[in-house]
């Protein structure tokens, strides 16, 4: 059955291979390998040099690391003295940062050489912040110390402090498109858990497994991928800093022979049409995953026809910590976000609150042993989002034989014209039109309040951007859907902004209209 791990600290994860597979590789990376017995050296370092420092239980340490083996190895170090890693997103901006570390409290950070400089004066103005150790890097500034001198003769074994399954491990936050970003906190048992039921019942690793996440760590999604699964089979991860551009992505799949890859939807587009794919030997893949946003039939084609898979299609969330809805490999149903992983619950509840029939909307709840309980010292968010033991997660499905599609979030649907339109419809109708490249459909608010929809298109290239082309896609969506659901305003774009994670970023859209 699916219980509660009973792993005291979840670095148990990482060091159950120092028994079993010592030798084997666990970590690949431009900067050399690291064995599992050299990692495990290298994260007590880490471990017992934050605790020669003085840190207290529980205490927080923010971390701004691009995927290197700093990583994995201070992750687990810092987890296993009793400490909190914060993994924050390194695109982070000064003012989200400064208040990622008020809200956080911590003292210490552990920072990437390269994105040092962000730590300045002003950003540090009002937070508790006194150190950041500087990884891959040297130190440059009173308040930080390189990494070398941090560990330097610190011990390379390390005994896990009194933690137990239901304390506080480690936390990311939200991306927060909407109001101020939430503090999640995970438990100690919650890696293990995304093991037993994602990790073992759809991505089946096996020692011999290579591990690529294009997504980076310090994503929920890139952090299952590279540091819970590999690791808790003694299998490879390959860690990969820097941009992830379709050239350095299939530079890495030829040089380290991943196994498993993990992207989003955008990944696998940009793979596919990238210049270098033809000369690139992808014959080491025997499964692409990906999550995070719809996969077109059209992606799933293109990446089938390069490696003999399409990409199997997930859906998860941070306070998840992974995926809980998924296809499989051998039955992926295109447009579905997938079935119910074994360990999850799914729940799909109607407006008046009753069990959506099968093939009626309902709002999907979710329940299982990796769930966050939940925000940091947000009551308000937490009710709203943690009912019980039951995560709300604000997405509107369809369930049809096991499989659920996702029909937009539950506060999107806008009146246009008295009638209801959910712009998701909108947008996925107007991505069939062979001109279009990629589309966002929005609300947005008239001088006299009425609502109207707002495209924002990046067209194929080629495709002349005037009058005419508008009333071509107008007269599209209103012969494909109905005529009231066609955008009152349509704009192009060369490019949609994008999220941290590839998403589109429709925030920066409505805010792009606002200003
Ligand atoms: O966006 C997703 O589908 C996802 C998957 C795994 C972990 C976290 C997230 C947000």
């Amino acid at each position: 059955g699916f219980v509660k791990s009973e792993h005291r600290n979840c670095s148990e994860i990482l060091w159950q291979n120092l028994e079993r597979n010592p030798d084997s590789v666990a970590v690949i990376s431009p900067q050399g390998q690291l064995t599992y017995a050299e990692l495990i050296a290298e994260a007590s370092r880490w471990g017992n040099a934050f605790s020669a420092a003085g840190l207290e239980r529980d205490e927080r340490i923010v971390f701004f690391l691009d995927d290197t083996p700093t990583f994995p190895a201070a992750f687990f170090g810092a987890v296993r003295a009793g400490f909190v890693p914060v993994l924050l997103n390194i695109q982070t901006k000064p003012d989200v940062l400064n208040y990622f570390l008020q809200d956080s409290g911590a003292r210490y950070a552990v920072v990437d050489g390269d994105l040092a400089t962000i730590f300045s004066e002003e950003t540090l103005k009002g937070t508790q912040l006194e150190t950041s150790v500087i990884a891959n890097g040297p130190s440059l500034s009173a308040g930080q110390i390189s990494a070398m001198e941090f560990l330097k003769d610190q011990p390379v074994s390390l005994q896990a402090t009194g933690t137990g399954p239901d304390d506080m491990a480690f936390w990311m936050y939200s991306s927060g498109s909407t109001g101020r970003p939430k503090g999640i906190v995970h438990l100690h048992h919650d890696m293990a858990y995304a093991q037993a039921s994602f990790g073992k019942h759809v991505l089946k690793l096996t020692p011999d497994d290579i591990c690529y996440s294009v997504p980076k760590a310090y994503f929920a999604y890139g952090f299952g991928n590279s540091v819970i699964f590999p690791f808790s089979v003694g299998a490879g991860s390959v860690w990969i800093p820097g941009q992830p551009r379709p050239e350095v992505v299939l530079d890495a799949i030829a040089t380290y022979r991943p196994t498993v890859l993990f992207g989003l939807p955008t990944l696998y587009t940009a793979l596919a049409r990238s210049e270098k794919i033809s000369a690139c030997d992808l014959s080491s893949l025997r499964q692409s995953m990906s999550a995070a946003e719809i996969l077109s039939e059209e992606i799933y084609n293109a990446w089938k026809s390069l490696t003999g898979h399409g990409p199997t299609e997930g859906l998860g969330s941070t306070e998840m910590l992974h995926v809980y809805l998924s296809n499989r490999q051998d039955d992926h149903r295109i447009g579905a976000a997938g079935a119910r992983v074994p360990g999850y619950e799914i729940r799909l509840e109607t407006p008046d609150g009753a069990p959506a029939a099968p093939g009626e909307e309902g709002v999907m709840y979710v329940r299982g042993h990796s769930s966050a309980p939940t925000y940091w010292n947000r009551p308000d968010k937490t009710a709203e989002t943690m009912r019980g033991d039951w995560i709300y997660t604000g997405d509107r499905f369809v369930e049809r034989d096991g499989y659920y599609y996702f029909q937009g979030r539950a506060d999107e649907l806008i009146k246009v014209s008295g009638q209801w339109v959910w712009p998701l419809e909108v947008e996925r109708c107007l991505n069939e039109h062979p001109d279009v490249h990629e589309c966002a459909v929005l609300a947005h608010q008239l001088e006299d309040k009425r609502m109207a929809l707002r495209a924002v298109i990046k067209l194929v290239d080629g495709v002349s951007m005037d009058e005419a082309q508008t009333t071509k896609l107008r007269t599209f969506v209103k012969t494909q859907l109905t005529p009231y659901k066609s955008p009152r305003l349509i704009e192009y774009v060369a490019e949609l902004p994008k999220t941290g994670t590839g998403k589109i970023d429709r925030n920066a859209l409505r805010q792009s209209r606002n200003a």
